[in-house]
């Protein structure tokens, strides 16, 4: 429940509120309902606002001091997540902020994409997916808090880590360093941006949300390559930052020695051990980012980062003087077009409380949603008691929040150790601890919550293939090559010269003649093309036939091109389609990375090798296709499309149309069969695909590419697919992607769920007699159960989606479950053996576990 709102409303003032409405889903419209995952209860933490009042900070909206950020005159904890406004169409940000409302944040955190502002210099873009005014603004409406980061350099696994391409022709520049090219731009740029948000009151000292802002970024990983012009230049930063005067403060992540003032965050997976600390006594524990997976490139496999860990490196660090924590990603989205940055796969981090179509992943959301709940339960004592710590045993250690004189007490009890779950003794309690794990009792006696049992709900991704498009009658347009040049050079050119980022692509070509005696006599045996390239890859055609393709990786950009070709005694014709597949985001020296074919040679001839790297090689920046836009339906009549015949030829173009699919569910497209490209959606790119690079698994890294529904409309939407390699695009599907399939899996020596608990002027209470474990399920967009796929009360394992009975299962489970669930939208299933017994218990000794599955419709 909001509070205490007495005070103006143009004076932010946030509690952990949750509120019953929930919009259906990410891609339709207006409906509400509740998201599931035992949300929907009241999250009032019983504290008033007087008591985290700091005397004599009234005026100043957002300070600090060594315990915590000080906003409005209060101390406050900010539980902040990232969501990156391009990374997502507008349509949909304001279901984002609700939804990460809902999961217990008050902040919404997000970089500047300087590139998407100023693509070209002195020309500016703030509308569509690039308004950060609107974004801000509806986090506003939301009652958060906004962090920006101003950067501008962000790295984010954006392209040219959001360094606008321009910037590397300004002469004499050297990024990220003490040179006056690069500070006058990056000046110009952040005061720009500073001063348009100032314009609209969107600084917490104006009455707006934004309450921090952070300049450069993890500038301590690069700073030695720039020996004193390093230092200089973050003094420098630090200074340009303060001048502003906005009122609030500045951060900078990783920079262990920040000049006064500014806040040195951390970074990481495991702030809460890994992080020395602030570097003045005067400095609050901020975590900048607190990755919630990895990012990935093409050809990384699956990756993970469980909830449990997550919850525990977040508890931990609440309990260890850290007051704000943000989410790095909260919501990860779509990298569009050609925004993102070497290598980096289209979809970023799924994996994140929020997945790429925005639903809940289950149960990373609500159980972060729950640690929160735990954190401020504890909150008087974190912020107006001290700390102190008691050693338990071996990697098992309680740190106690108390305030003096008061009965007002907090303890975390760690187990620090990856093996062997415990039982601790604490304060003449008994407290079960699994391994690596941390639990919360928010009067010292009460468990309400351990990062190692989870209680909120599971769920699993469904992706189904649309009744509505199941068949799209494919055309095709193939690219020749090119015979017209606009460029020429002794030697190829460098590659991001030439395009300027305007394009993935530049063709290269030459020839030279060959006698009778240059080729081998052997039969059979043909000369080899070998190209050395700085990146990222190539398509080598000899003779106006394709002899192969090569391409470096995110690690080893350049790669060596061999192949064997058809030359002949005559003139012979080498056509090279090079790519890149974005810039890169990191490192010393941004500036001077190159990219394209660097030395080229013919091997087996009889005359020996042939170099003929420097006998003259023409360019052509882009591809025919991409310059007449026939991926939009004016330009796709500038080209001849016929039938599609599935023959595999490289550089060919493909488009169709669909309706969109049935339904409001998110939409994705499963490129099967498909090789390397991109694919247009009514004329807007979603991005690279890559299903051709398989991970060691042997796995595409990414199958599925996401539609937003906001690109569609009813019927005939066109689809145009590049495809590089040669693919058929007969086995691509339209899929719709739901989470209606929710599970829960729990223990009869479960806590209890720190939903059942509040705070009432600081005393915890139960909210009911009842605390007892039991498996909450709640349907998402107000669906109802329809079936019970999987109900198991002994010790069932597995995860959601795929749970299986272990040796001992009560055979009346399933029965159990359906009356407890069916036909309702949300159930609670106690795990009990008196309901589950109806028989003689078969396993008497065993510790009752209940595994469920149901699928909402
Ligand atoms: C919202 O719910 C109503 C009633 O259940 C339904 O008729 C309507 O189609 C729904 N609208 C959307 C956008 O889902
Ligand atoms: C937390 O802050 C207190 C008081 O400033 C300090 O004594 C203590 O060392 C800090 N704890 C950690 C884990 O840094
Ligand atoms: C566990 O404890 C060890 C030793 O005290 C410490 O070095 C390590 O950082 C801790 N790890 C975690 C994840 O808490
Ligand atoms: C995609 O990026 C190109 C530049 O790389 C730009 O010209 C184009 O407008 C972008 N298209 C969309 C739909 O954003
Ligand atoms: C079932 O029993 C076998 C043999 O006692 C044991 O190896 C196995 O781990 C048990 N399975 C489960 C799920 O407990
Ligand atoms: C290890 C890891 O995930 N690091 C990433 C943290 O987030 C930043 C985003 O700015 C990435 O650039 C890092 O690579």
């Amino acid at each position: 429940m909001v509070k205490a709102m007495s005070i103006s409303n143009r004076i932010l003032y946030v509690t952990f509120l949750s509120t019953l409405l929930v919009t259906s889903s990410f891609a339709n419209g207006k409906n509400k309902t509740d998201d599931g995952g035992g949300g929907g209860e009241d999250d009032d933490d019983g504290s008033t606002t007087e008591e985290f009042k700091v005397p004599g900070t009234e005026k100043t909206r957002v300070t600090y001091d060594g315990r915590s950020l000080i906003i409005n005159g209060r101390r406050e904890f900010v539980f902040s997540g990232s969501i990156h406004y391009p990374r997502c169409p507008p349509e949909y940000w304001e279901d984002l902020i609700e939804r990460a409302k809902r999961g217990g944040l008050n902040s919404i955190e997000t970089y500047v994409f300087w590139n998407g502002h100023e693509p070209v210099q002195g020309m500016y873009y703030f509308e569509g997916d690039y308004d950060l005014v609107k974004f801000i603004k509806l986090i506003h409406k939301h009652k958060m808090y906004a962090i920006v980061r101003f950067g501008p350099f962000i790295q984010a696994e954006w392209n040219h880590g959001g360094l606008p391409f321009w910037l590397r022709e300004v002469p004499g520049i050297v990024f990220r360093s003490d040179n006056e090219p690069f500070k006058h731009h990056m000046k110009k740029f952040v005061t720009l941006i500073v001063e348009k948000l100032k314009a609209e009151n969107l600084f917490a000292s104006q009455g707006g949300p934004i309450i921090v802002s952070q300049i450069e970024n993890e500038y301590n990983t690069i700073q030695l390559a720039f020996r004193e012009k390093g230092e200089s230049y973050i003094q420098w930063a630090a200074k340009t930052a303060l001048n502003f005067n906005i009122g609030i403060p500045w951060v900078m992540c990783k920079q262990k020695d920040a000049p006064d003032a500014i806040i040195n965050a951390c970074n990481g997976r495991h702030c809460g051990d890994t992080f020395p600390g602030p570097n003045k006594p005067n400095k609050p524990y901020l975590w900048t980012e607190n990755w919630t997976a990895q990012y990935r490139v093409f050809g990384d496999p699956i990756s993970q980062r469980s909830a449990e860990d997550l919850a525990y490196s977040v508890v931990r660090w609440f309990s260890k003087n850290g007051t704000l924590v943000n989410y790095y990603m909260y919501y990860g989205g779509t990298n569009y077009n050609r925004t993102s940055a070497a290598f980096v796969s289209t979809r970023y981090y799924d994996e994140a409380p929020l997945d790429e179509y925005g639903l809940p992943r289950e149960p990373k959301y609500g159980h972060l949603k729950d640690a929160h709940r735990a954190i401020n339960l504890c909150k008087r004592a974190l912020l107006l008691g001290t700390p102190s710590v008691e050693k338990l045993g071996h990697g098992l250690e309680a740190r106690v929040w108390q305030q003096a004189g008061t009965s007002t007490c907090a303890a975390f009890l760690a187990n620090n150790d990856t093996t062997a779950p415990v039982t601790v003794h604490f304060k003449g309690g008994e407290y079960y601890l699994p391994p690596n794990s941390i639990s919360v009792l928010p009067d010292c006696k009460t468990m309400v919550y351990n990062s190692h049992m989870i209680t909120a709900q599971h769920n699993a991704r469904n992706v189904v293939r649309s009744k509505v498009t199941d068949k799209i009658e494919w055309k095709m347009y193939k690219e020749a090559l090119p015979s017209q040049f606009t460029n020429k050079a002794p030697e190829p050119q460098e590659f991001y010269h030439l395009t300027k980022d305007t394009t993935d692509y530049v063709w290269y070509s030459t020839s030279f003649v060959l006698g009778e005696r240059d080729l081998p006599f052997k039969k059979g045996a043909r000369p080899i093309v070998r190209m050395a390239s700085e990146g990222h890859g190539v398509y080598v055609f000899v003779n106006g036939e394709y002899a192969g393709s090569g391409h470096g990786s995110k690690i080893e950009k350049n790669f060596v091109f061999q192949k064997d070709a058809n030359f002949v005694a005559a003139k012979n014709t080498i056509h090279l389609l090079s790519y890149t597949v974005g810039l890169q985001d990191s490192g010393a020296y941004m500036e001077r990375r190159y990219a394209g074919p660097r030395s080229i040679t013919i091997l087996g001839l009889n005359t020996g090798t042939l170099d003929i790297s420097g006998i003259g090689w023409q360019t052509l920046v882009g591809i025919d296709g991409e310059m007449k836009e026939i991926y939009t339906e004016k330009g796709a009549k500038s080209v001849n499309w016929v039938a599609a015949t599935g023959d595999k030829t490289p550089i060919t173009w493909y488009q169709g149309y669909f309706d969109a699919p049935e339904g409001n569910y998110p939409v994705a497209i499963k490129m099967n069969g498909m090789g390397k490209g991109m694919v247009w959606i009514n004329g807007r790119s979603i991005g690279r695909y890559w299903m051709s690079y398989l991970s060691a698994l042997k796995q595409p890294t990414q199958s599925e590419y996401h539609i937003p529904r906001a690109y569609l409309k009813p019927t005939k939407n066109l689809i145009v697919v590049l495809e590089e390699e040669g693919g058929d695009p007969k086995g691509i599907e339209i899929v719709v992607v739901d989470r209606d399939t929710i599970c829960s899996i729990i223990s009869e020596n479960h806590t209890p769920s720190p939903r059942l608990y509040k705070s009432v002027n600081g005393q915890l209470q139960a909210k009911s007699n009842d605390v007892s474990p039991k498996a909450d399920l709640t349907c998402p967009n107000q669906k109802k159960i329809v079936e019970v796929e999987f109900a198991s009360y002994g010790d069932p394992y597995g995860s959601c989606g795929t749970y299986f009975f272990g040796n001992c299962t009560s055979p009346v489970s399933k029965q159990v479950v359906e009356q407890f669930c069916l036909g309702k939208p949300a159930c609670k299933v106690p795990v009990d053996r008196a309901h589950f017994s109806s028989q003689k218990d078969a396993c008497p000794n065993l510790k009752k576990k209940l595994a469920v599955q149901v699928k909402c419709g």
